[in-house]
């Protein structure tokens, strides 16, 4: 019997927005056991349910439980998935500090971007989420990385991302590392105007941006 991936996809955003991890989790295996392209089914099914219950949270027809819940019900599914995950070609060597900016905790999109850089290879660095902007400075000096990726996801703590870029100047250390920005508030223009190397607007593309931007140095 064939199936249609659309079609699985849209029953794994339901199951997610219906909040129902045990029916996430059974059709991530069913996408497993069929073959299908695991990011397809995160990106068109997992996301997508995640950002549909957002819109109700939006709305108020949602509130703070149901979207933990549905976050746990996403977790399922991309724990399942997550091995599958096809890497289109591996980087090595690179080194990514990853986290959510000073003062906000929505880490689920910073996760997804993690995700997808492990998957491609980079080695990360994961400071979790209401980091210091010092802190990222710190772990990167540290840890000698290639890149600084900063994720928020609310309008008020967006100046922390220039925190850090304010920071690397000040110590005249800019130009040993790329910054890149995401999160549903910010766009390229923000990303040119506090001086940032790169903004992806989702996972995948910061997975790009971060090889792209580090191709030259590891070229040699
Ligand atoms: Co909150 N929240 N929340 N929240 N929340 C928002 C962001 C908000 C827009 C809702 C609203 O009011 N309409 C609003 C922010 C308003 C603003 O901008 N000022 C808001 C608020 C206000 C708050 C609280 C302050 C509420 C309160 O307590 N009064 C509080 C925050 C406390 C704090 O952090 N200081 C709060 C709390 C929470 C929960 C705990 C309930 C939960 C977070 C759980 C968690 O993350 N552990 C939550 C959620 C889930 C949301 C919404 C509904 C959904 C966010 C999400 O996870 N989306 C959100 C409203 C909305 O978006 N509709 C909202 C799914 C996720 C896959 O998408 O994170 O955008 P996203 O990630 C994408 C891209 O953006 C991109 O890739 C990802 C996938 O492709 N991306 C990057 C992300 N980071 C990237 C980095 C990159 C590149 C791409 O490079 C480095």
């Amino acid at each position: 019997m064939s199936v249609d991936p659309d079609e699985l996809h849209a029953a794994l955003a339901n199951a997610v927005l219906e909040l129902d991890e045990p029916l996430t989790a059974e059709l991530s295996r069913k996408v497993v056991t069929l073959g299908l392209d695991a990011w397809a089914a995160v990106e068109h099914g997992l996301i997508a349910g995640m950002n549909a219950a957002g819109k109700l949270f939006d709305e108020e027809e949602y509130f703070v439980p149901e979207l933990l819940i549905a976050a746990d019900a996403m977790y399922a599914g991309l724990a399942i998935l997550r091995p599958h995950i096809r890497q289109e070609s591996a980087v090595r060597g690179r080194r990514v500090v990853i986290g959510v900016v000073a003062g906000d905790t929505h880490d689920i999109g910073k996760n997804l971007v993690r995700i997808m850089l492990e998957v491609a290879g980079f080695e990360v660095f994961d400071l979790g989420r209401d980091v210091p902007a010092r802190a990222f400075v710190d772990r990167a000096l540290e840890v000698n990385a290639d890149v600084i990726a900063l994720s928020t996801l609310m309008t008020t703590t967006m100046d922390q991302m220039a925190q850090v870029v304010r920071i690397l100047r000040t110590e005249d250390i800019r130009d040993r590392f790329k910054v890149i920005v995401g999160g549903a508030p910010l766009s390229q223009q923000f990303a040119d105007r506090i001086g940032a190397d790169g903004y992806a607007p989702k996972a995948t593309l910061a997975v790009q941006l971060a090889k792209r931007l580090t191709e030259v140095v590891h070229a040699a």
